[in-house]
């Protein structure tokens, strides 16, 4: 679809005019970034009437609405997402060719919005994608984070956060929209009071202080079907200009407080990652984003319908895990205080409405939280949840009469805390893992004695990713190749990619498939060379690793073996080794010790070994400073493997895997999450697996029996690079840099097992599965054809199927078609 307001001429007329509008400037005289503001309201402009399309269509059809609740939306750069979705990306390269401007270069003027850690925050963005592709009416809510995800900086070594002000030169694809402004009370106490007339109690909050939610609408552009959604993230004001009184009252210090809540508010992200902090301010964010949310959605429902008892046909709340379920308790506040219905109905209506996603099965990132701050902070909230749990309590009762154990583990309250997960199930009616082994583990293991009693709520959804951004945004040329061979259907029903498979053995197209990833490489490279200071090899073998950093994902397995291959090179000089560059990226949390020390650690061995020229440049490491969206679609484009090395059992899906599978790079991993999907789709043959199963790792984490020392003792190249990391090699003649990291292999100096992740226990097998790399890699027509075949067979992984199974088995979304 050739939009008629990207005809060029008039494209440039409009880009020269917001140059003139914006900044009084010529067009000649404009900065990269100012070009980049000017074409981008020229863009907002056209989506701006789609929108409004849409809007009205909506109105016209009343369909079911589903709200994606998250604290995080990873969003990545708009401009060329949008273009591509809107089919003008060709034509405004080229007027903007013609102005004198290269549009990959104005695109990097975009800053990232990162208000999102990882992988849960950047599913939430695929499924935004996918839900205005397929013209289902969706609202993403979330925050508005002043500060996103940190910029990292790697400085002698070590991982150094940057404030990340991505809104400091204002940010074009976004509309401010006071007029649906909502008031968010925290704090105060409850006062009961009793009706005579109706006999009914009111429960009033007093006391409190109160700030304002402002919501700002980012529009989410469906691919070539002019529909665009909401992506309505909330700020906060202060409410003190209209209670100016509290001033008059001379409460001077109480405005200020209300003043200071709504500035730290929406500050700044958490940057944990798979990690329960406790945090008061947390917390606030949390109620602070779904009561403005939710009362967003219940007014907007009764604009159009009567009765509230129709909630469910009309709307589902999706949770994304468990840090949106403060949406249970809201929404029972809000039908039973404010619209004076009963418990009974409420319950109801609320069991029918919310839907509950889980993310993990790690136990240190369960949100538990104190009853102390829990009450204190959110006093009426804190009632309703006790209300939940007291009926709760009673259904178990009847269903184990006398079981005391079940009490303990299934409780919504207990041993003083609020587990939010409990209250997520208990106040939903759909319950689901990301992939198909998450989702066995959940109902065998984490989540068994739910699982028995509401077996209807389980269901699977195994995670996929966007092709339209991870293909045809990230990697234009095999996208074009791919459109070239089977036409451009794969673009909105990626399982077409499977008629690539008929070019498995074509000498000419695996040629050329390989010639297209090899130009990808140099363009990595180039980026390298910018961005780190090192040259690669663009022949050598591009073996990737980028996430965010945990022990569980076991980056420190990866460069133990680095460091042991390096061992095998420097002993054996003329034993054949196919160059390799091993590329990290990886943000750790701010205060996560361990994933830090990691970070230096990859640094410390690139350093080593990148300068060591008796190896003849045999092994590169490169860890790429600030991994992220944008800088992530050209490294899966240029991956030869994708390293997916979980301890199995971990990782709940992993979504990365999805994106360097599609770019055609085969899975180096071990059967986790969806790894084991991929293997099923692409077939064995056509991955390499190692390690130890789930079955076996939770079978040693109940039972006990692993013993790491023993690895140690008998295995001398184990033995080997584990002494190196205490006796100097690494760190210029330190023994103390790397002791944490040994220790936490071989000592059991805690309560903690040595060797939490079982690297030593899969570091031979994945070893051996490197070994089978190589040698794979050296066969040039079978390598072609498995990059090849896993491209073919990535179709399942699409987000868009995800939501089609979202929409046919829980959420029950009507269809939309602009002008129908
Ligand atoms: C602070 C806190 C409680 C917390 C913050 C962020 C807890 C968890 C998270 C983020 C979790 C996350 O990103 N999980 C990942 O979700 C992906 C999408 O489903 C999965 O693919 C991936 O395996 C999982 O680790």
């Amino acid at each position: 679809m050739l939009d008629n307001h990207f005809k060029k001429e008039k494209f440039k007329k409009s880009v020269k005019e917001n140059v003139k509008m914006l900044y009084r400037k010529t067009i000649d005289e404009a900065t990269q970034e100012q070009v980049f503001q000017a074409v981008s309201l020229a863009v907002k402009d056209v989506i701006i009437d789609n929108w409004l399309l849409t809007q009205k269509q909506y109105e016209k059809d009343d369909p079911k609405i589903v709200y994606y609740l998250s604290m995080e939306f990873l969003m990545g750069r708009a401009l060329g997402n949008n273009l591509i979705n809107l089919c003008a990306y060709k034509e405004v390269k080229e007027a903007l060719d013609e102005l004198g401007f290269d549009l990959n270069v104005i695109e990097d003027q975009e800053p990232d919005p990162a208000l999102g850690n990882g992988g849960l925050g950047r599913l939430a963005a695929c499924f935004l994608d996918s839900l205005a592709t397929l013209g289902y009416c969706a609202y993403g809510c979330g925050i508005r984070y002043h500060y996103g995800l940190f910029k990292q900086k790697i400085e002698n070594g070590y991982q150094v956060e940057v404030p990340d002000n991505w809104l400091k030169d204002g940010y074009p694809f976004e509309l401010r929209r006071p007029e649906y402004a909502k008031e968010v009370k925290f704090g105060g106490y409850v006062r009961v009071e009793y009706d005579p007339a109706t006999g009914k109690n009111h429960f009033i909050q007093e006391g409190y202080q109160s700030v304002r939610a402002i919501p700002y609408d980012m529009p989410i552009v469906g691919y070539n079907n002019q529909i665009v959604n909401t992506l309505r993230i909330w700020d906060a004001e202060a409410v003190n200009d209209f209670q100016l009184d509290l001033f008059d009252k001379g409460e001077y210090h109480k405005a200020v407080e209300q003043e200071n809540l709504a500035k730290n508010i929406v500050e700044v992200l958490y940057p944990n990652d798979n990690h329960y902090a406790g945090k008061e301010l947390r917390l606030k964010q949390q109620y602070f984003f779904i009561s403005a949310s939710i009362q967003a959605a219940i007014e907007k429902f009764k604009k159009s319908h009567s009765d509230l008892h129709d909630l469910p046909k009309k709307v589902t709340f999706q949770l994304n895990d468990t840090h949106p379920t403060m949406t249970v308790a809201e929404l029972m506040r809000i039908l039973v205080d404010e619209e004076g219905m009963s418990w009974e109905d409420a319950w109801d209506i609320t069991t029918h409405t919310c839907a509950y996603t889980n993310h993990t099965i790690m136990a240190e990132a369960l949100e538990k939280w104190p009853i102390e701050l829990f009450s204190k902070l959110l006093p009426r909230v804190y009632q309703i949840i006790e209300e939940i749990n007291r009926r709760f309590l009673l259904e178990i009762q009847a269903k184990y009469p006398g079981d005391q154990e079940k009490i303990r583990k299934m409780a919504i309250i207990y041993d003083g805390q609020v587990k939010m997960a409990h209250l997520a199930i208990a106040g939903g009616y759909s319950v689901n893992g990301v992939a198909k082994l998450h989702t066995e583990i959940l109902e065998k293991q984490e989540l068994r004695d739910f699982y028995e009693m509401y077996p209807e709520k389980f269901n699977n959804k195994t995670n996929g990713i966007t092709q339209r951004r991870f293909l045809l945004h990230g990697n234009p040329l095999l996208a074009d190749w791919i459109t070239d061979h089977i036409g451009d259907g794969w673009i909105t029903s990626l399982p077409e990619l499977e008629k690539l498979k008929v070019y498995a053995d074509d000498k000419k197209a695996q040629q050329e498939f390989m010639n297209i990833k090899h130009q990808n490489k140099v363009r990595l490279a180039k980026y390298i060379l910018e961005h780190n200071g090192i040259e690669v090899n663009p022949n050598s073998i591009f073996d990737v690793q980028v996430k965010r950093l945990h022990e569980y994902k076991r980056q420190l397995m990866n460069i133990l073996h680095v460091m042991y291959l390096y061992n095998k090179i420097k002993e054996h000089p003329e034993m054949p080794f196919y160059p390799r560059t091993f590329i990290f990226g990886a943000k750790a949390a701010a205060g996560y010790r361990r994933a830090k020390q990691t970070i230096k650690l990859i640094n410390a061995v690139a350093d080593v070994v990148n300068n060591d020229r008796s190896i003849d440049g045999k092994i590169k490491v490169v860890f790429i400073e600030n991994y992220r969206v944008s800088n992530a679609e050209m490294i899966f484009a240029a991956a030869d493997v994708s390293e997916q090395i979980s301890t199995a059992s971990k990782e709940a899906s992993g979504t990365g895997n999805m994106k360097f599978m599609l770019n055609g790079a085969p899975t180096l991993g071990t059967m986790d999450g969806a790894n084991v999907e991929i293997v099923e789709e692409v077939g064995a043959e056509n991955a390499f697996i190692f390690g130890l199963s789930s079955d076996e790792v939770i079978n040693y984490e109940n039972n006990g029996g692993y013993d790491p020392m023993q690895y140690f003792n008998n295995d001398p190249d184990i033995r080997n690079v584990l002494m190196q990391l205490i006796n100097g090699t690494y760190s210029g003649g330190d023994f103390n840099m790397f002791r944490e990291i040994y220790d936490s292999l071989l000592n059991t100096n805690s309560s903690d097992r040595a060797d939490t992740y079982f690297i030593l226990a899969d570091f031979k097998s994945y070893a051996a599965a490197q070994e089978k790399v190589e040698a794979a890699y050296r066969d040039e027509a079978g390598w072609a054809k498995m990059a090849l075949l896993n491209t073919a067979c990535s179709g399942k992984f699409t987000s868009d199927r995800t939501i089609q199974q979202y929409v046919d088995e829980i959420w029950h979304l009507d269809k939309v078609v602009i002008g129908k």
